[in-house]
């Protein structure tokens, strides 16, 4: 095997160029929840990414939780979506769309008025980003037994759009706090039914999930993100290791095209007693690792084997060419955090690469 960060590797039926991941990044510039050509262009620019993992990606109206995220899940964003691959495949690139759910992580501005839906009413500590600024989040309401399955069908049908979009695939995002890791953790759910309690309890939404979207799409073309060690979005679990060691095992076997691991806690207070060597051995699969990670540490993950492919977020959103950069051992631009959310493309598209001025 030639385990090389510049190597390229089989994926969802095609072939990427290299090992380096573009991470899903919110930039909540897709006003009316539609993609547009400004996107086409942010997205274009990083298509020497040997993937890209779009933004988080809301699945119905139900799943909208910021301002300006866009959608798939309506023929507007459809085409809207189809600017982007068609722009990302001209240059060689791969894409998947990421298929997001909020849950509790939302607030009624988006819902006209009526709460968002989580596995049990436990209010987030915390404040939602809304229209109107930030607002304290709310107690959501406990979805009924009966209406998982259309929390299911969202996810089905979603994947079926980007699928018409063009995308080579999705990955289902049950990380940082959203509604498939509010499942997961025993700290967001306090179901008595077969959605709670017990570790298959609390991961079956995942895995129905994984087998609504791996049968409309295939398993091949479906990946997965989990944050084992993330306390976003103020998520918790009484056992962390063990409940992520169930999920990564459940999800071997599958065929699935990834396992993403979310390496590192958004919030910075990073567990040192949590194993993620126990992840990739418990997964019989490709892992992405991301969080962190640097030209070296990146190279030599790759190289050890602890990875299959590295995510790149920051460095990804600040430099459009970042595989040349790494390659040659070039500096970087330099992120400005002031326009990560939301605005034009000042700080969006306008990061030079090499040898380019800004
Ligand atoms: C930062 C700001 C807004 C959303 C995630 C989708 O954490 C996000 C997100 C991150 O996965």
């Amino acid at each position: 095997m030639s385990n090389d960060l510049f190597s390229g590797l089989a994926l969802a039926g095609g072939q990427l160029n290299n090992r380096m991941v573009m991470a899903p990044l919110t930039r909540n510039r897709a006003p009316g929840s539609v993609a547009n050509a400004m996107m086409a262009e942010y997205y274009s620019q990083r298509a020497s990414a040997g993937l890209i993992i779009t933004e988080g990606t809301q699945i119905s109206e139900q799943g909208v939780g910021y301002p300006a995220t866009p959608g798939i899940y309506n023929q507007q964003q459809i085409e809207g979506w189809k600017q982007i691959t068609d722009a990302v495949h001209d240059k060689g690139g791969s894409i998947f769309a990421q298929l997001w759910h909020c849950g509790r992580i939302s607030h009624p501005g988006f819902h006209n008025g009526e709460l968002p839906v989580a596995p049990s009413a436990i209010k987030p500590a915390g404040e939602a980003v809304t229209y109107e600024g930030m607002q304290p989040f709310v107690e959501p309401r406990a979805l009924k037994t009966e209406e998982i399955p259309d929390i299911i069908e969202q996810y089905r049908h979603a994947a079926a759009c980007a699928i018409e979009a063009g995308f080579d695939g999705v990955e289902i995002h049950a990380a940082n706090g959203y509604l498939i890791d509010q499942f997961i953790r025993d700290g967001s759910n306090r179901r008595t039914d077969q959605y709670g309690g017990s570790l298959e309890n609390r991961t079956r939404l995942l895995l129905e999930v994984v087998d609504a979207v791996g049968n409309e799409i295939g398993f091949d073309k479906t990946g997965v993100r989990i944050s084992p060690i993330n306390a976003f979005n103020d998520i918790s679990d009484s056992d962390p290791q063990s409940t992520f060691n169930h999920v990564a095992s459940s999800l071997s076997s599958l065929g699935l095209a990834y396992l993403h691991v979310v390496e590192v806690s958004m919030t910075g207070d990073s567990s040192t007693e949590f194993d993620l060597t126990q992840l990739r051995d418990r997964f019989d699969g490709l892992y992405i690792a991301n969080g962190g990670y640097d030209r070296q540490r990146a190279m030599q993950a790759i190289a050890t084997g602890s990875a299959d492919l590295i995510a790149f977020g920051v460095p990804f959103l600040a430099n459009p060419d970042l595989p040349e950069r790494f390659k040659a051992d070039a500096p970087l631009n330099e992120a400005d955090q002031s326009t990560f959310y939301g605005g034009d493309e000042h700080g969006y598209t306008d990061y030079p690469a090499r040898g380019e001025t800004a």
